[in-house]
């Protein structure tokens, strides 16, 4: 089954936030950001911008009739600012006109006047002044203090990784649209309707009732529309709420850019021993995360980082130390992967290292160190149905590592100013949202009198498949054609207090939801049958392919004259489906639990080339063996493996965020941001799915998708760490990501370079 929406995303018929028939009188916005990453508010002089051409109201913080906060898990941040800003683009007002050209040129008109206060942008800074948002996390396990005395060989050093923008197509945008009695409805572009819904309620001072969000689709979140679309809806809804029209705001790509948080970076210092042997005996590490002048979800970010600090291994002795350090950059927030990167990426370059020094090849260490059936993870789960050594097997196997090795050690051979590098990945991320309430969903089922149906969830769809995933388990619950279903938008007044769609969990929480509703419907309509056919028992009537079986013999009732007999019995034809995932637990006092319903495993085989007089690399292949249990869709699962491969590709490697000193973003542009084009993907790419996996909890048996294969990025680093070694032995090569072409021509060419300060105009 293909994407549901392929035919209309390619006839761009697909419609998004602003493509359905403008309201008569909507209203533009433009909104004003602070030009400085810190300092106190001294005027704001609006008059001439109140002049303008079509201007018909300017909002400020004073204006906000209920709470002017937007803080999701911490309440610090303000809707428009007050007194103090904290980061060059943080809201300060916003312009209402009848069009956008008209808006943008009032906002120029608007005076601010800003007294500088100092700023910091780097984490370890911010950690030195106190400035921490929450409480740092440790995680303990065995006794590292005692561990170092059996070690041959231990190795210090530092990772410093960069941060990462969304890139989503569609920029962040909503309309708002009063409606009677001081209610509103929006349009939103984001992947919590309900944080929409409630953060609105928190700035009009209005109840959650009186707030309706509605979400069709997204032109991709990555996790950008976690937290960070709330803010959006926020500003046009009370531009909507003080004018009394509707009103839309759409950010140009600049704007969204510069004012909006990304990837966290990290900057974070480890320790790790091993016996001559290349076995992993202790590993200390600590965490510096940039999280940015606000919490947002940073809190839940850090925590991820020490869950994946050990990625897919077992070490016995184990310190995990994680702070979130507040500075004055755009609030950092979700992104695929969720900390987990970041925690794993350090891991790797501490196996890099001490493999260099004990004169190995990493994949040595890592291959004796794979977690095993039951062993335990640092946070106290045992690992169950652990696919780390099979999926490597697998990928080892089916695509010939010694065969690669050989070429490569051929290639570098007969080779001076082009080198090969490989290097193998493996990963392991746990599935559930780590915020225990999180895993929840609802369904809100409805069977129509033909025989269709229409499932509202509190799903998003952001192009990772999601409607069709719930159209497909819809079909197979009921046992009907998928044609017969139609996935409706999310909307908050189907479904109440849906948790984020993000964490991989989307379709496992929502999906099992639906097939709860399904089964409630379905045990209704079996009920209404074996009366009205004078059967014996419910348990043997089984719907298939749109015909009703009595203990494997057809009845003669198809679907529609089923559905159609209920409602003439007046049946309940609709139904409300809850799930919660079953079994987990977290004690954050102990820092122990079962915070996951399973974990996500695969290898990833990477080989690279690169011109090592040019700075250059070319990704020659890259060969995958993922887990997926028993896969819903493989085609959806494959465009899932494949888009976030690109996304941890081009973390590691070409995008990099550049801010001077005083905070101001440089490279704020696609024109200066680079992301990874279909050029820049494996020249050769291969995923398979593991054949043999047992189930998971996901609906009949699949996984979850959407996060995990982004760590097989982390890979490249390490083959481009590889072939630079092999031109240059004694290369002095940083921990230091993105590894941008610019980068390896530095190292490999220290000689070659100008005073990187320099380029910090
Ligand atoms: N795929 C597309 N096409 N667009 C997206 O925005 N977001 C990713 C991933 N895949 C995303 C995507 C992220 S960050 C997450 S958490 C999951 O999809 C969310 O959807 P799921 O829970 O259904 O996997
Ligand atoms: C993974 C996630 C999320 C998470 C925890 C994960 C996530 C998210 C939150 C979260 C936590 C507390 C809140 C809140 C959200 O936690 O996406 O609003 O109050 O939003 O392990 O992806
Ligand atoms: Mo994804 S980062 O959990 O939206």
């Amino acid at each position: 089954m293909k994407h549901i929406d392929a035919a209309a995303h390619t006839r761009g018929e697909s419609q998004y936030v602003d493509d359905s028939p403008q309201p008569l009188g909507l209203l533009h916005v433009a909104v004003l950001g602070s030009p400085l990453a810190h300092g106190k508010i001294l005027s704001i002089e609006i008059e001439d911008a109140l002049q303008c051409d079509g201007v018909i109201t300017i909002v400020l913080a004073g204006d906000i009739p209920g709470e002017n906060q937007i803080g999701a898990i911490i309440p610090d941040e303000h809707l428009l600012a007050e007194k103090e800003v904290f980061y060059v683009g943080e809201p300060v007002a916003i312009v209402v006109a009848e069009n956008f050209a008209q808006a943008l040129q009032a906002k120029n008109k608007i005076q601010v006047q800003i007294e500088e206060l100092s700023a910091v942008t780097d984490p370890r800074a911010a950690f030195a002044n106190g400035q921490i948002i929450g409480t740092p996390r440790t995680f303990v396990f065995g006794d590292v203090e005692n561990a170092w005395k059996q070690c041959d060989l231990i190795v210090e050093g530092r990772c410093d990784m960069g941060g990462q923008e969304h890139v989503y197509l569609e920029t962040q945008r909503a309309r708002a649209v009063p409606l009677e009695n001081g209610a509103m409805r929006l349009y939103a572009s984001t992947q919590s309707p309900y944080a929409v819904q409630r953060t609105v309620a928190g700035i009009l001072g209005l109840p959650h009732h009186k707030i309706e969000v509605d979400v069709k689709r997204l032109g991709g979140g990555f996790g950008g529309k976690e937290d960070q679309a709330t803010a959006w809806s926020c500003l046009a809804a009370l531009a909507a709420w003080k004018t009394g029209k509707p009103v839309e705001l759409v950010l140009p790509r600049h704007e969204d850019m510069v004012m909006t948080g990304k990837r966290h970076p990290y900057s974070s210092d480890f320790k790790i021993g091993l016996s001559a042997q290349g076995k992993i005996l202790a590993y200390d590490v600590k965490h510096y995360q940039n999280s940015g002048a606000a919490a947002d979800l940073s809190t839940a970010v850090l925590e991820r980082t020490l869950f994946h600090s050990t990625n897919a291994y077992f070490i016995p002795n184990t310190r995990i130390f994680g702070a979130c350090c507040r500075t004055n950059l755009p609030p950092n927030t979700a992104f695929r992967g969720f900390g987990g990167p970041q925690g794993m990426f350090v891991m790797e370059s501490a196996i890099a290292k001490a493999a260099e020094q004990l004169n190995i090849q990493r994949e040595e260490i890592q291959r004796r160190n794979l977690l095993c059936e039951n062993d335990i993870f640092p946070y106290g789960q045992h690992a169950h149905e652990a696919r780390a050594e099979k999926t490597w097997a697998e990928a080892e196997n089916s695509f010939a590592l010694p065969g690669l090795k050989e070429r490569v050690a051929q290639f570098n051979q007969n080779n001076f100013e082009k080198k090969k590098g490989y290097a193998v990945m493996p990963i392991c991320f746990g599935i559930s949202f780590t915020t225990h309430f999180l895993n929840q969903a609802g369904a809100l089922v409805h069977v129509y009198t033909d025989g269709s149906v229409s499932v509202s969830t509190g799903g998003v769809e952001m192009g990772q498949g999601f409607s069709t995933n719930i159209t497909r388990i819809a079909a197979k619950a009921f046992g009907i054609n998928q044609v017969r279903v139609k996935v409706e938008s999310a909307n908050t007044t189907r479904v109440a207090n849906m948790s984020p769609s993000a964490a991989s969990a989307t379709t496992d929480l929502n999906g099992n939801a639906t097939i709860n509703a399904v089964t409630e419907i379905v045990d209704r309509l079996k009920s209404l049958a074996v009366s009205e056919l004078g059967l014996g028992q419910k348990e043997k009537l089984s719907l298939k392919k749109e015909r009703l079986f009595y203990a494997g013999k057809d009845t003669g009732w198809d679907w529609k004259k089923l559905v159609q007999t209920a409602y003439l019995n007046r049946v309940d034809l609709s139904a409300h489906g809850f799930y919660a995932t079953p079994g987990i637990c977290f004690d954050k006092q102990k820092e122990k639990g079962h915070p996951f319903a399973y974990h996500v495993y695969g290898t990833a085989l990477l080989e690279v080339t690169v011109d090592c007089l040019r700075g250059t690399y070319n990704i020659d292949s890259t060969k995958i063996v993922h887990d997926l249990g028993r896969p819903l869709n493989e085609l959806i699962d494959r465009g899932q493996v494949e888009g976030a491969l690109a996304q941890g590709l081009g973390w590691m490697t070409l995008e990099e965020l550049i801010f001077d000193k005083r905070g101001h973003f440089l490279s704020n542009s696609l024109a200066t941001y680079k992301v990874p084009d279909v050029f820049f993907m494996p020249d050769d790419l291969e995923i398979n799915f593991l054949q043999t996996a047992p189930g998971a909890s996901g609906p009949y048996g699949a996984k979850a998708v959407g996060e995990p294969p982004f760590m097989y990025g982390i890979g490249l680093f390490f083959a481009i760490r590889h072939a630079m070694r092999a031109f240059n032995p004694k290369a002095d090569l940083p921990f230091n990501s993105p590894l941008t072409p610019e980068k390896v021509l530095l190292q490999l060419h220290p000689q070659w370079g100008i005073d990187a300060e320099n380029r910090r105009r």
